[in-house]
């Protein structure tokens, strides 16, 4: 570990410099997501006397209630690629259709993907919270160039709003992990190629939900919970509502988390989680780190969406777990 503190801009310029052909371009990308970072995390810390807290009083595209953080974590990440012609489009799980950034003195070579408050029904308890971030190289097509495997995209990465407000990517290069220091307002290194265990002794899902499930998914989670000294079950159960905080979790202990598909009639057959804003960048971020992330029966990263916001079902986390989910899920 380097003896100075390594702020967020420095890593990502070295990075740079080790990258042939680079332009900067994605560089100050991925300094402006600490910059939104910070300014959501602000807006996060005075919601509370600040009339911040609360429903927006509107809906997004997947008919959930629009909390008023959802909408102002949305707003400030469209501003924040608003300028120096980076980025031609935006898509956001808060908006139904992207946002295309005209003005530009040319085609932007980037496109942003992002769930801005991941956790939002934690918003108004002060539970953990994220923004999650997508980046893809982009073709100056139509916004439908957007649906393509989560291995097109060249980095992703989130901001973890809790006790301490972490910002967590990758370019492809590893996964790396800044702490911002509010004393001096900068994001810095504090684990630099994070590894994820092999193995966890946790799972989280949201039981309540398992009358819906697979008779497959509902197996493993059973077998997570019977005890076998020897095989260190039962795992301990460890769910918060925000699937970002979670994954972070067993980024640096183990795990696995699970959202499974909705089986029961009218349910949700490809579950909760959206593709590209949730599922593609943190499968990208777990991958990186050595984990998996798996629909049941394929790889995260293999699938390409057909609509901006189509969802899929999720496991995710260490290679030991996730691997042993899909001999259960492809039970028949
Ligand atoms: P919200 O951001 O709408 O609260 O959804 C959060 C989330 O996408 C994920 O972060 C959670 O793990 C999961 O949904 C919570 O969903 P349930 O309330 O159905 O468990």
């Amino acid at each position: 570990m380097r003896s100075a503190p390594i702020t967020l801009d420095r890593f990502i310029l070295e990075g740079q410099q080790s990258s042939p052909g680079a332009t900067g371009e994605l560089s100050l990308l991925l300094m402006r997501l600490g910059v939104a970072g910070k300014r959501i995390a602000s807006a996060l810390a005075r919601a509370g006397f600040a009339e911040g807290l609360g429903s927006a009083g509107a809906s997004n595209v997947q008919g959930e209630e629009q909390k008023k953080l959802d909408v102002l974590a949305n707003e400030i990440l469209l501003e924040t690629f608003d300028y120096g012609g980076i980025v031609t489009l935006a898509a956001s799980e808060e908006m139904a259709e992207p946002f295309v950034y005209r003005d530009l003195p040319g085609p932007g070579r980037y496109a942003v993907l992002f769930d801005p408050m991941d956790g939002s029904s934690n918003i108004d308890v002060n539970g953990t919270l994220g923004t999650i971030f997508s980046i893809r190289p982009w073709r100056d097509g139509p916004p439908a160039d957007l649906l393509r495997s989560g291995r097109e995209q060249v980095a992703a990465g989130y901001v973890l709003f809790g006790p301490a407000v972490l910002l967590v990517y990758t370019c492809g290069d590893g996964v790396h992990l800044f702490t911002l220091d509010p004393s001096i307002g900068e994001f810095l290194l504090t684990r630099e190629n994070v590894r994820m265990p092999e193995r966890g002794r946790a799972y989280a899902v949201n039981e309540g939900r398992a009358h819906t499930w697979a008779p497959g998914v509902r197996a493993f989670v059973e077998h997570l919970k019977t005890p076998d000294k020897a095989a260190g079950r039962p795992y301990a159960t460890r769910y918060s509502a925000s699937m970002v905080a979670d994954v972070h979790r067993f980024l640096l202990e183990g795990g696995i988390y699970l959202y499974p598909a909705d089986t029961t009639p009218g349910g949700r057959p490809d579950g909760k989680l959206r593709v590209l804003y949730e599922c593609h960048p943190l499968a990208f971020v777990v991958e990186q780190a050595g984990g998996l992330a798996s629909t049941g029966n394929a790889r995260v990263l293999d699938v390409v969406p057909a609509s901006l916001h189509e969802r899929m079902p999720l496991a995710i986390g260490s290679r030991t777990e996730v691997e042993l989910f899909e001999t259960y899920a492809s039970r028949p």
